[in-house]
C-alpha cells in the first residue's frame, strides 16, 4: 500500500523506539499497525492478527469501544485539564478515587483509603519509593530506606522503577540500582527447586529469601518489600499457593511495608478487581496502571491504605512530591467509562467464573504439545514453556532463540503472542468469549507445530 513506504522510512529516520536495538529493527524493517476492532488489530498489509497481548497487558475492554471515545470527548470539552496543586481539585479524579476505594476490598483491618495519581507504572512506582521513604520517616525511623524487590521483577523503566525492578540488563545501563534497593531470587519453581521438592514447599522456602535478605540488611533499615502477585513481563511466573501467605507473614513480623505491584494484575485480569484478594495478600500500598483505562489513554496511580494514609495526612505536612497530570480529568474521565463497561459486562465476575477456567482447561490441553514442557495460567494470563526434551524437560539453549522462532510463527500466522526466553505468554483480552479462546488456541497450536516442525527439520529436537 502507499502509505507504508513513507512511514517505515520516516520511522527509521526519526522515531526512537523503546527497549529496540534500532540497527536490528532497521534491517528487519518495522511493523506498521493501522487500526483495530475488537480483539484484532491489523496492519498496513492488510492482515488481521488477533490480539492475544490485549497491547501491552492493557487494552483490557477491547479496541473500539465507542463509550470511551465519547467520554474522552465529552470530558476535553468540559474541562481538558486542570491541576490538583495549590487547593484546587476537579471532579473526575475524586469520582474515580472514591470509585477504587469501593471496589478495593479491605482485607482484615486494612482498608484502601486514598489514590495518588500519575499518568504510568513506572511514575507510580517512583511515588511509592518516596511515599514508603516518607512514611518511616515520619513514624521517626528515617534509617528505614531500603526496598527490597526481585531479580526477574518488572516495575517500570524510570530510574526508580528499573532499580525496583530485577532486569539484570536494565540495570547494566546507566548505573542502576539507585541506592539502597536489594533483590532476591523471583518463586520460580521449575528453576529453583530442589531435587524431590513440592511446589508448596519451595513456595515457603522462596519467601524466607525475604527473611534472610532482612537479616542480612538489618530490620531496622527495611522500609518496604514490592512484588508482582503473578510476574508478567518477567515471563508470568505464578508463585505457589503457599507464597503469598509467608511473605505477609514476614513482612508483618518485621513490620516492613508491603507493596503489591498490580499494574497487569488489577482490574479483573486474575479474575478479581484487585489480585492482593486473590492471594490473600494485605497490601499497604497497590500499583496500577494499564487496564485502569484499558490502555485508551495514559493513567496509574498508587491506592493507598489507612496505615500509610492517616501518618502521611495526620503527621505529615507538606509531601513534596506530585506530578502535572496526577489527576488528569481526562484519562480519569475515561477510566470511570472503562470501569463503567467492566461492570455492565460484568468482566471480573466472567473471568473468575467462565473464560478464567476455561483458559486454563485449554492449556491443560495444550500441555500435550511434544514442545510444551510446561503450563501455566492465571485467570485471563498464560504461560507454555518450550523445551528440547518434554519427558527430561531438557531446556534449550539461549542461542536457539525458541521463543523468537516461535513469535516469527505467530506473527506469519495472524495471532501476537509475546516471547520472553523459552516462555510463550498472553493475556488476552477479557471480553473473549469461550469461542475467541477456542480461535487463539487453535492458532497456538498451529504455531507450535510450526516451531516444532522447523526445529526438527534442523537437528534441534528429537521426533
Ligand atoms: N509495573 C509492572 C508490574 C508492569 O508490568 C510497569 C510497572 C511500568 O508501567 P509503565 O506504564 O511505566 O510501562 C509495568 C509495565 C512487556 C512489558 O514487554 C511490560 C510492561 C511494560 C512494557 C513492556 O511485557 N509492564
Amino acid at each position: 500500500m502507499g502509505s507504508s513506504t513513507p512511514t517505515r522510512a520516516l520511522d527509521a529516520a526519526h522515531f526512537m523506539h523503546p527497549f529496540t536495538d534500532h540497527a536490528a529493527l532497521a534491517q528487519a524493517g518495522v511493523k506498521v499497525i493501522t487500526g483495530a476492532q475488537g480483539i484484532f488489530v491489523h496492519d498496513d498489509q492488510g492482515q488481521a492478527l488477533l490480539d492475544a497481548m490485549s497491547g501491552l497487558w492493557c487494552v483490557n475492554v477491547g479496541y473500539g469501544r465507542q463509550a470511551l471515545a465519547d467520554a474522552a470527548a465529552a470530558q476535553m470539552m468540559k474541562l481538558p485539564y486542570y491541576n490538583a496543586f495549590f487547593n484546587t481539585t476537579t471532579e473526575p479524579p475524586v469520582q474515580l478515587a472514591e470509585r477504587l476505594c469501593a471496589l478495593a476490598p479491605a482485607m482484615g483491618d486494612k482498608r484502601m483509603t486514598h489514590v495518588f495519581y500519575s499518568s504510568s507504572g513506572s511514575e507510580s512506582n517512583d511515588s511509592n519509593v518516596r511515599m514508603a521513604r516518607r512514611y518511616w520517616d515520619l513514624m521517626g525511623q528515617p534509617e528505614r530506606q531500603v526496598i527490597i524487590g526481585r531479580w526477574n521483577g518488572y516495575h517500570g523503566s524510570t530510574m526508580a522503577g528499573a532499580s525496583l525492578g530485577g532486569m539484570r540488563a536494565m540495570h547494566a545501563q546507566g548505573g542502576l540500582p539507585i541506592p539502597d534497593i536489594e533483590h532476591i531470587d523471583q518463586p520460580y519453581y521449575l528453576d529453583h527447586r530442589l531435587p524431590g521438592e513440592s511446589e508448596a514447599d519451595f513456595g515457603v522456602r522462596a519467601a524466607r529469601w525475604l527473611e534472610a535478605k532482612i537479616l542480612e540488611v538489618g530490620p531496622h533499615r527495611v522500609a518496604a518489600f514490592i512484588g508482582e502477585p503473578v510476574q508478567g513481563a518477567g515471563g508470568v511466573i505464578v508463585p505457589p499457593a503457599t507464597y503469598w501467605p509467608e511473605i505477609q507473614r514476614i513482612v508483618d513480623q518485621y513490620g516492613i511495608l508491603l507493596i503489591s505491584d498490580e499494574v497487569i494484575c488489577a482490574f479483573g485480569r486474575l479474575g478479581h478487581w484487585f489480585a492482593y484478594e486473590r492471594f490473600g495478600m494485605r497490601p499497604d500500598l497497590v500499583t496500577f496502571a494499564k487496564g485502569i483505562t484499558s490502555g485508551y489513554v495514559p493513567l496509574g496511580g498508587v491506592l493507598i491504605s489507612n496505615r500509610v494514609a492517616d501518618v502521611l495526612i495526620e503527621r505529615g505536612g507538606e509531601f513534596n512530591h506530585g506530578y502535572t497530570y496526577s489527576g488528569h480529568p481526562v484519562a480519569c474521565a475515561v477510566a470511570l467509562a472503562n470501569l463503567d463497561i467492566m461492570q455492565a459486562e460484568d468482566l471480573v465476575q466472567r473471568v473468575h467464573d467462565d473464560t478464567g477456567p476455561y483458559l486454563a482447561q485449554c492449556y491443560a490441553e495444550l500441555a500435550q504439545h511434544p514442545l510444551v514442557g510446561d503450563v501455566q495460567t492465571c485467570g485471563m494470563v498464560g504461560a507454555l514453556l518450550l523445551v528440547r526434551d518434554k519427558n527430561s524437560l531438557t531446556r534449550f539453549a539461549d542461542e536457539a532463540n525458541v521463543g523468537m522462532r516461535c513469535r516469527a510463527h505467530c506473527f506469519a500466522n495472524g495471532l501476537i503472542m509475546r516471547a520472553v526466553g523459552d516462555r510463550m505468554i498472553v493475556a488476552p483480552p477479557l471480553v473473549m468469549t469461550r469461542s475467541d479462546i477456542d480461535n487463539m488456541v487453535q492458532r497456538i497450536r498451529r504455531v507450535l507445530d510450526l516451531t516444532w516442525a522447523e526445529l526438527l527439520a534442523q537437528d534441534m529436537v528429537k521426533g
